[in-house]
């Protein structure tokens, strides 16, 4: 019945685990979370224990040693039953790509284990008020200042923030060099002239932490930066180009758990003496539903696949994958509200909430008018290079 991926008997236990946490422990506790706008944490203390908060993360460094499929394959199941809870889990991964990627080692084995066990959270602060898709606009300053650097500014929209205990932050060193004078930097809770802003309150993800990062005369070492001085940008590019096919997986995840619904209650559903799922009508959107997730599904694993071979440039094929798959998952959510109906649109049943979840999913780690920017300038270069 399913398609075959060729996954691996490893990569479908890591499925069947996560399938079987979502429904057994999540289910029962998304829509409060939702209503309640609460942090998921004592979910994530759990996958925890699971040793499914590092699986990404190589075993050397306290993590299980998987790659990007495995990961987008835990995505995608939790995604299926919740993507608030998907990603405060996914975004320790955002958040710690750029120690994983540029990391040297002092810094790898300080701060990747507790992250990899799930003692300690992780989160990206590169979005400004005024810097959301124009990444090179930021104003976040850190001036070096004896064995500190010392930052000033604001990130927004910080997923997890408040929640984690270690940042990676992107500052301009160099005014004068544009996106060639940013840096990247392990911003540590509790460092001084580190502080938070309010929670956001928020159409979907609502029991996701989104806030803002405030930095006053914040003092990191001079050890924190990553990499070196001017690496900040490609630390960023490189970071979105690694975590986007997770994006795609929550795309994927969500849009199935609506076909799920939708089909369960098409069947169920009487109308007119008959189950609605016998109207050619309702089966044609739910076959066309179907056959996006799938498609979604294809892609994300092939752009996961690409990272997992280790190809050096994955820019188009990640943004192809967020692209596609989050535009399915917003278009198959809303389809399967108008498929329950009335019903569809009250909070007693799932698909509202996903609806809702779906829409950022278009927005975040990259607009998907952005992630066309992405690809448009991949086959720019592709076809001048065939000459
Ligand atoms: N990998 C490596 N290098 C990259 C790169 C990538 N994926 N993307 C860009 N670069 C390099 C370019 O090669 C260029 O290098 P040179 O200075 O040597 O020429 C430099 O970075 C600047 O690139 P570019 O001119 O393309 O930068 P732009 O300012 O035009 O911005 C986009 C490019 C729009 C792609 C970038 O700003 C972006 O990704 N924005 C969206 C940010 C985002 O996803 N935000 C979500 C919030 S974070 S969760």
């Amino acid at each position: 019945m399913a398609v075959n991926y060729g996954l691996t008997e490893q990569q479908i236990e890591i499925q069947n685990a996560m399938r079987e946490f979502a429904k057994e422990r999540v289910i029962p506790v998304r829509a409060e979370l939702d209503e309640k706008e609460e942090f998921p944490h004592a979910l994530l203390q759990e996958l925890g224990k699971m040793d499914l908060m590092g699986l990404y993360i190589p075993s050397e460094l306290s993590g299980f040693g998987g790659g990007s499929l495995d990961f987008c394959l835990a995505i995608e199941e939790l995604s299926r039953i919740c993507i608030g809870v998907s990603v405060s889990y996914a975004a320790n991964a955002l958040g710690s790509y750029p120690i994983l990627l540029f990391g040297n080692d002092a810094q790898l084995k300080k701060y990747m284990p507790p992250i990899a066990k799930g003692e300690k959270y992780c989160a990206f602060g590169l979005t400004e008020a005024n810097a959301g898709s124009d990444a090179g606009g930021i104003q976040t300053t850190a001036v070096l200042k004896g064995d500190k650097y010392i930052l000033n500014g604001t990130k927004q929209w910080i997923t997890n923030g408040g929640e984690a205990d270690t940042y990676t932050v992107i500052a301009i060193t160099d005014r004068n060099k544009g996106a060639r004078g940013a840096s990247a930097f392990i911003v540590e809770k509790g460092m001084p002239g580190f502080s938070f802003g309010k929670k956001e309150k928020k159409l979907g993800i609502r029991c996701s932490a989104t806030r803002e990062l405030v930095f006053q005369d914040c003092e990191v070492p001079k050890e924190n930066i990553l990499a070196r001085e001017g690496m900040g940008f490609i630390v960023a590019m490189k970071t979105l180009d690694t975590s986007r096919p997770g994006i795609a997986a929550q795309g994927v995840g969500l849009a199935q758990g609506a076909v799920d619904e939708a089909v369960t209650y098409a069947r169920t559903r009487e109308q007119f003496g008959k189950p609605i799922i016998a109207n050619q009508a309702v089966q044609h959107m739910l076959a066309n539903m179907a056959t996006q997730t799938e498609a979604a599904r294809a892609i994300t694993y092939a752009a996961a696949r690409t990272i997992d071979a280790g190809e050096k440039d994955v820019s188009k094929i990640s943004a192809m994958s967020k692209l596609f798959a989050t535009d399915v998952s917003m278009a198959v959510t809303t389809d399967a509200v108008q498929i329950l109906g009335g019903y569809g649109y009250m909070r007693e049943y799932p698909v509202e909430k996903m609806m809702r979840d779906a829409k950022i999913l278009q927005i975040y780690e990259g607009t998907n008018q952005i992630q066309r920017n992405v690809i448009g300038a991949a086959l720019i270069k592709e076809y001048a290079s065939m000459k």
